[in-house]
């Protein structure tokens, strides 16, 4: 059994993709992050990054074993299933993708959309330079959907759980998707998986529009309480 710590979001999604593909036994606890369980003692236990995704894996190595950062517990259930991570060589391109993901898509697209979305100011800088850096991150995408039906090679892998649910934002992040038709083809085919419904589906009901966001929410994720509750 494997406790899954959760808030719907793209980062969320990823492992609820993951564990659905694999039709693992899981148990999701929320980790309401607008309202700041992510700054809880137990929690830091875990994730003392203070995000959520995080496992605790009750069948883990030498007993329950917690992780947290997404695409490390891609990797761990990649290699615990035997699934979604092919043997070497194309193992390393799928995984060339997924750090493409977490070292570049994941941290800009969040800006782009903070800035967008959610920030107190209004900063037409720091807009431009997320949104451009999310439409080149899009094009060296689309370039590698030229070539290879998914971005680890000829299957579906992590790669693609990894950063389907970022790419699924592209109009609140104020993306044209159809100017990148190798990337509309690949969304296209990803979305439609019975796996990636049900893991974005997965508390659906706890998720708000940014628009719903209050005053508190917004200090715990980006304001004094964010670092006010940092040691
Ligand atoms: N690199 C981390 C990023 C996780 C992350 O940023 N999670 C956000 C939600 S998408 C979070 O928990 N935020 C809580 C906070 O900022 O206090 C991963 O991929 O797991």
């Amino acid at each position: 059994m494997i406790d899954l710590y959760y808030w719907p979001t793209p980062n969320g999604w990823k492992i609820s993709i993951m564990l659905e593909e694999c039709g693992l036994e899981y148990r999701m606890i929320p980790v309401n992050i607008g309202e700041g369980a992510q700054f809880e003692p137990d929690f830091l236990k875990i994730s003392p990054n203070n995000r959520m995704p995080a496992i605790v894996d009750h069948d883990g190595p030498g007993g329950d074993y917690h992780l947290m950062e997404s695409g490390a517990i891609l990797i761990f259930l990649a290699e615990k299933t035997g699934r979604f991570l092919p043997a070497d060589p194309r193992r390393y391109r799928a995984i060339e993708w997924l750090m493409w993901q977490m070292g570049g898509v994941g941290p800009m697209f969040g800006q782009n959309g903070h800035f967008k979305l959610y920030a107190t100011e209004d900063i037409p800088y720091a807009k431009k330079r997320y949104l451009d850096e999310s439409n080149r991150l899009y094009g060296v995408l689309d370039r590698r959907l030229a070539e290879a039906e998914y971005p680890g090679g000829d299957e579906y892998t992590i790669a693609d759980m990894a950063l389907m649910p970022w790419f699924m934002l592209h109009r609140m992040q104020g993306i044209v998707m159809d100017d990148y038709p190798n990337v509309r083809r690949w969304y296209d085919t990803v979305k439609q998986r019975p796996a990636v419904r049900r893991g974005v589906d997965l508390g659906r009901d706890l998720r708000r529009k940014p628009e719903e966001m209050g005053e508190e929410q917004k200090r715990n994720l980006f304001g004094d309480k964010q670092f006010g509750n940092r040691a």
